[in-house]
């Protein structure tokens, strides 16, 4: 922490009162006539008020309105606000680490205004401290906004706001000019490291009861789960078990995460329900228990992003346990002129499914377990909706709590809303998942991947290597035409560099495009290319 810094030589300048050692980039404040402080102390002063605000309110948030944590508020009203290549960007820069970028954006956002409003401060006695001020109101304002907002949603920014405003007004003091100096190097040394001591520890402390508070996870973890009354077998030959290939069922830890969720939702099962409304004769309300004494079917599906590149993985496949929502619908009696289901999260994410996806034979589910567990919080616990051969942002909407039947010319949902396609057919799609380092020895090697298009299914897989023949790849057994399928060729890699691609065919006889797309608006698309060097 640069305000600890000065600490080092406090001792040898403590009490120091003789005039004339200022000059204007030191940290200790011009001493004489002038009441105005250094600029390093005004930009110190400013940097510590921030972090003390911030950390006492994401501390006060913690404790009382954990809803309407400062940052997780702007940040999520930041998400929402990005427009559609803003999120591509983030993905392409940051991966599925887009969160943790945002959030340390915001960080240094933060306290680049922190320091201006010390500069500010130092000039115009209050300007600085209102600015600070001003930033627990746009925490308000950000909190104000989210879906669920606590009746404290004020709060935790409220304090935060009035936190730094206090501490930059103790950390630049105003005398007349003339009066005399501003603190002393020692106090203000003293009281910029207690300032950011207390944010940093705010922080942190909130943090901890954060994970200590996740009753829910102890409550899902705590969840028995009924037998399916229909398994999903994966067949013997799905898994080609090659090293570097990724496997046939995606472990629940290596599975792919995407959503606009800064803060995880915490819901618990015992206060969750779904309701069903729109255009139907009858609304359905149907709650937890309801849900879990059903007869539960286990499908194995692959999911995919609509952001997933070429060769990307944004895709997963796993075995998922729920119950067909074309029952529920059923219950509900949608009108004829229904043409979408509009999907609502308890955190106000939205997708607009065709009505017909969620009706026809296709085991679209209300999921909820992921490969034999209750849902991970962070795959949509307690229950998500899984629709085979539909991008996840057009279906597969986590912590789901309503379904809106509506029609397309009527609603629009969360990624439509910014330029998306409104309807996310996955397209087919082949991806080479070995050799997976460049370098690679000569002789006998193998090529591997996976193939994919849910709901369709894939039929083939041809690898070219340079401007050879194409050849085709052996299919491993399909789990079901809803699952991506593991392929393979033997390869007989002479010394050079070398180029591989492959395309699929899929089962009802289309070959993937090699036309290349941008993910937006509808996914991306073209043969996956990867450069090998044989030694
Ligand atoms: N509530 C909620 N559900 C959501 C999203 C979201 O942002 N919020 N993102 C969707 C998108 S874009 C995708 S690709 C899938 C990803 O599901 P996963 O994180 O379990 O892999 O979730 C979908 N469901
Ligand atoms: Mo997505």
């Amino acid at each position: 922490m640069s305000g600890n810094e000065p600490g080092v030589q406090a001792p040898q300048d403590a009490g120091d009162t003789s005039g004339g050692r200022g000059s204007a980039d030191r940290l200790d404040a011009p001493r004489g006539a002038s009441s105005v402080p250094s600029r390093g102390r005004a930009a110190v002063a400013g940097l510590v008020a921030v972090v003390a605000g911030a950390g006492i309110g994401e501390l006060a948030a913690a404790i009382f309105a954990s809803a309407a944590s400062p940052f997780g508020s702007i940040g999520g009203v930041a998400v929402d606000l990005a427009p559609a290549w803003a999120k591509e960007l983030a993905i392409s820069l940051f991966y599925t680490n887009d969160k943790n970028a945002l959030l340390v954006g915001i960080a240094l956002v933060l306290l680049a205004v922190g320091a201006a409003a010390g500069f500010v401060e130092r000039r115009v006695p209050y300007a600085g401290r209102a600015i600070v001020g001003a930033l627990g109101l746009v925490g308000i304002a950000a909190a104000w906004t989210r879906e669920n907002a606590p009746e404290l949603f004020w709060a935790p920014s409220l304090i935060a706001g009035a936190v730094g405003f206090v501490a930059l007004g103790l950390l630049l003091p105003r005398r007349a000019a003339g009066s005399g100096e501003g603190p002393s190097r020692r106090a203000f040394v003293i009281g910029s490291a207690a300032a950011a001591a207390a944010g940093l520890v705010g922080a942190a402390v909130a943090s901890g009861i954060r994970s200590g508070a996740r009753a829910v996870q102890a409550v899902r973890d705590a969840v028995s789960l009924p037998a399916a009354t229909t398994t999903a077998d994966v067949p013997a030959g799905a898994e080609l078990g090659i090293d570097g290939l990724a496997p046939v069922v995606t472990p629940n830890s290596d599975f792919y995460r995407i959503d606009t969720a800064l803060v995880v939702p915490e819901i618990d099962p015992a206060s969750w329900s779904l309701r069903i409304h729109g255009l139907v004769e009858n609304e359905v309300t149907i709650t937890w228990d309801e849900l879990l004494a059903l007869p539960l079917e286990e499908s194995a599906v692959t999911l995919s992003c609509v952001s997933n590149q070429v060769g990307g993985d944004l895709v997963g496949n796993a075995v998922w346990l729920g119950y067909p929502i074309r029952e529920l619908l059923r219950r509900a009696v949608p009108s004829a002129d229904a043409d979408m289901v509009l999907s609502r999260s308890h955190d106000g994410f939205t997708a607009g499914t065709p009505i017909e996806a969620l009706t026809d034979d296709r085991d679209a589910i209300l999921a909820v377990a992921m490969n034999g567990e209750p849902l991970p919080l962070e795959h949509g616990f307690p229950v998500r909706m899984v629709v085979p051969g539909l991008y996840g942002y057009v279906s597969a909407t986590k912590w789901v709590t309503e379904l809106e039947v509506t029609r397309f010319d009527a609603d629009r949902a969360y990624w439509t809303d910014r330029g998306w396609d409104e309807r996310g057919p996955i397209k087919l799609q082949s991806r080479i998942d070995v050799p997976h380092s460049r370098d690679v020895d000569a002789g006998e090697q193998v090529i591997a991947g996976v193939a994919w298009q849910p709901h369709t299914g894939v039929a083939g897989v041809e690898v070219q290597v340079d401007d050879g023949p194409w050849r085709p790849a052996a299919l491993a057994s399909a789990i079901s035409q809803d699952t991506w399928v593991q392929w393979s060729l033997p390869w007989d890699a002479r010394p050079g560099d070398h180029v591989i691609r492959c395309r699929a065919t899929s089962a009802a006889g289309e070959r993937q495009t090699s036309e290349l797309a941008a993910p937006a608006p509808n996914g991306a698309s073209g043969w996956h290319t990867i450069e090998v060097s044989v030694g």
